[in-house]
């Protein structure tokens, strides 16, 4: 057949289009780059899960949800050195060894942002892209940073004394009362209009950290702490930006300078320009993707008070990566977080029978019923996982009654053991209810021989996260 010339406007829009498209991608093959942040306060299970999600990556058997997966078209994918040499590597070698190690051990708690490239090859799902570009690339750059630096967000458009009338107000009520009686009579009795007093600035500021470690022990587990970095000082510890803590207001003369009220008051403003603009300009304004970890089943562990404090702080996350044109974050970020998952870690610790219990719980504590569907769709998704799958399930027939039941290697325990894990609520308001005591999620050890199947390690629902955080950069 004899070619003919082609008339540009006989085409349809939509194949144009796609040839646009295609030649847009091929252009910046070199550039085809996701950054998919990973936060959740300590513990919450961010090591872990990243470790997983690359195991599962570099051997991607058990990710049949992942639709690049599914449809044939992933190909490989290897690790890469990292694009931004100012960040340390997450340390994936040392992780994958823990959990592979005889017998196999939790990584240790890593506190500080880390940053790791994988980079993956695939097979584009439209045709004309087939053909003309073959195999593209996409550089998956995961960066795992403690959701505490996040919650010092609001600290950008407070003043110091309204953040001490604040952080007053909220440490005279519910159970921050009795864990900061110590550092509120220390403070209470300093006078704010006194002379400048370096004693009693570091007293004040080691007061008040050690209230906010004991607000992160197993009985408290509250989840709002500000200043984040009080917990984890890394090298900027016994600066003076992080030698500061909240006064009692005086009623007037604040301004003198020279007083004690005055060098906090610097100190708190050199935490934000020392601290919080640049992590939120260097960092998170990076960031196209995010995954929140949750750990709701600790909470629930610790008590209502610990999930109503959860629920405040998810809250002001959601804020955080929502934020309108006109809201006063819009300046500092300039953008939006494209896509936001929020997942219940640690779904290992109950039966599969309860994990839409687990998913509508997360729901429930980021929205209210109302508003949930406005929320809930294309850029923001919740979802109960676990990184690492510890346990199998199992049933056990009590009076009668046949009961969902796990079975693993319970933390601290030589042999595996069948536990009923107890029913979780149907909603946040049921806990509430309740009280505390009621819940006693067991914890589990890593299974032995972690990957010896040459597979990616057992989890729960990692693929389905994927497949929301980066499916449509794989299409
Ligand atoms: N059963 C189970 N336990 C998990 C899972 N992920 C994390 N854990 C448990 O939670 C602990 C903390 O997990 P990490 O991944 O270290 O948590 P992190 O968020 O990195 O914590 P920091 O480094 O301290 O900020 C682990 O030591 C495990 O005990 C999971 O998928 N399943
Ligand atoms: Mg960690």
């Amino acid at each position: 057949m004899k070619d003919r010339p082609l008339r540009i406007d006989s085409i349809p829009d939509f194949f144009l289009r796609t040839v646009e498209d295609a030649v847009g991608r091929a252009g910046g093959l070199f550039d085809n780059t996701v950054r998919l942040g990973v936060t959740g306060l300590s513990g919450a299970g961010k090591t872990v899960f990243i470790t997983a999600l690359v195991h599962n990556l570099l051997r991607p058997q058990r990710l049949p949800l992942l639709a690049a997966i599914s449809e044939g078209r992933y190909e490989a994918a290897i690790l890469r050195p990292q694009p931004d040499p100012d960040l340390p590597r997450f340390d994936y070698e040392a992780h994958i060894g823990d959990l592979q190690a005889d017998p196999p051990r939790w990584p240790e708690s890593t506190r500080r942002i880390s940053q790791l490239r994988v980079s993956i090859r695939y097979q584009p799902k439209s045709f004309l892209r087939r053909q003309f570009a073959g195999s593209e690339t996409l550089n998956l750059d995961i960066v795992d940073y403690p959701g505490e630096w996040l919650l010092d967000l609001p600290l950008l458009r407070l003043t110091y004394a309204e953040w001490c009338t604040r952080i007053l107000d909220l440490c005279r009520r519910g159970p921050r009362a009795a864990l900061s009686a110590d550092w509120r009579g220390y403070v209470e009795s300093l006078n704010p209009l006194g002379p400048e007093d370096e004693i009693a600035a570091r007293r004040a500021a080691e007061l008040y950290t050690a209230f906010l470690q004991a607000t992160r022990q197993d009985q408290a587990q509250l989840s709002r702490m500000q200043p984040g970095r009080f917990l984890m000082p890394g090298d900027l510890a016994g600066s003076p930006a992080l030698t500061f803590s909240p006064l009692v207001p005086p009623k007037h003369e604040r301004w003198m300078r020279g007083t004690l009220w005055h060098l906090m008051e610097r100190r708190f403003e050199a935490y934000k320009d020392v601290v919080v603009r640049p992590f939120f300009r260097d960092h998170f304004a990076r960031l196209d993707r995010q995954v929140v970890l949750v750990d709701v089943l600790r909470a629930l562990n610790a008590g209502a008070d610990s999930v109503a404090d959860l629920r405040s702080g998810l809250t002001d996350l959601l804020e955080l990566f929502r934020p309108g044109r006109n809201s006063w974050l819009w300046p500092i970020l300039g953008r939006r977080v494209e896509r936001v998952l929020f997942a219940a870690t640690k779904a290992d610790h109950v039966p599969v029978a309860q994990h839409d219990r687990l998913t509508r719980l997360i729901d429930d504590l980021l929205f209210d019923p109302m508003n949930r569907a406005g929320y809930l769709g294309a850029d923001i998704a919740t979802l109960a996982l676990a990184g690492l799958r510890t346990t199998r399930e199992a049933q056990v027939k009590r009076d009668g009654e046949l009961l969902d039941c796990i079975e693993g290697l319970p933390t601290g325990e030589d042999e595996p053991a069948v536990v009923f894990p107890g029913r979780l609520p149907d909603s946040v308001a049921a806990i509430a209810e309740s009280g505390t005591g009621n819940y006693g999620f067991a914890e589990f050890q890593p299974p032995p021989e972690l990957g010896r199947d040459g597979r990616g390690l057992p989890h729960i629902r990692l693929d389905r996260a994927l497949q929301f955080l980066i499916g449509d950069r794989l299409e």
